[in-house]
């Protein structure tokens, strides 16, 4: 990746999105998810900036309560892997159970991209892209897909991840995330309402 001159190269950007539509002990959604945001800084990871926190309708639609959506923007000397484990370390210690995929739960971290990195590879990341929607709810990978392959088609992971970084460009559909909000049109954005 290109480095403007004088920066630290052994840093990376990533960007993480935050959700949740159960109480935990730690609170509320919104309280479960900052106390989320604040066991994620430490040493090796610096949050840059956080967005607003929105109300979101659940997908599939009826499948459980509203959601509450954030995105974070990080710097880390972590590798990919690093910040994956980081965050199931922390939805297993805010109680996270996987019960169902797309199920209910009181927290979900995601990494949502690692600078312009593709992982781990194209042919794989491409067969994530691309699956076809009656069988994304039954398979989840068993190795980390970056950019998060579903970031492109959800407004209630865009709209947050466009307050922390607009000009993030994907590194294969060559959209910005500005772009991809702009392309899911303003019905699915109008959905998505700051609390
Ligand atoms: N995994 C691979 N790549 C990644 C990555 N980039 N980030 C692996 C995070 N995890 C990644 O994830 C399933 C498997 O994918 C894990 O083994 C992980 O290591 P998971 O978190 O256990 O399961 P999940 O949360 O059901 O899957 P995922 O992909 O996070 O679900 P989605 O597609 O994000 O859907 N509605 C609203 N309004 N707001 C939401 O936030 N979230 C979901 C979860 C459904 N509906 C929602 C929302
Ligand atoms: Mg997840």
């Amino acid at each position: 990746m290109l480095q403007p001159s004088g920066a630290d190269i052994s840093q990376v950007s990533a960007i993480i999105g935050l959700g949740s539509n159960l109480s935990s002990d730690h609170g509320s959604s919104l309280e479960t998810l900052q106390s989320a945001l604040e066991q994620l800084a430490q040493d090796d990871v610096e949050i840059q900036s956080v967005s607003r926190f929105y109300t979101t309708p659940c997908f599939p639609a009826g499948a459980g309560p509203d959601y509450v959506n954030a995105a974070a923007l990080l710097r880390t000397t972590l590798p990919a892997k690093g910040v994956l484990s980081r965050l199931h370390d922390i939805e297993a210690a805010l109680g996270r159970t996987r019960v169902a995929r797309w199920g209910q739960r009181t927290v979900d971290l995601d990494l949502l991209a690692f600078g312009q990195e593709i992982l781990p590879d194209l042919a794989t990341f491409d067969h994530w892209l691309t699956l076809p929607i009656e069988t994304q709810s039954t398979q989840a990978p068993k190795q980390l897909i970056v950019p998060h392959p579903r970031l492109q088609d959800r407004a209630f992971v865009l709209v947050p991840m466009a307050d922390v970084a607009p000009d993030w460009r994907h590194p294969v559909l060559q959209r910005s995330t500005r772009q991809m909000l702009d392309d899911l049109g303003p019905k699915e954005a109008a959905q998505i309402k700051p609390l």
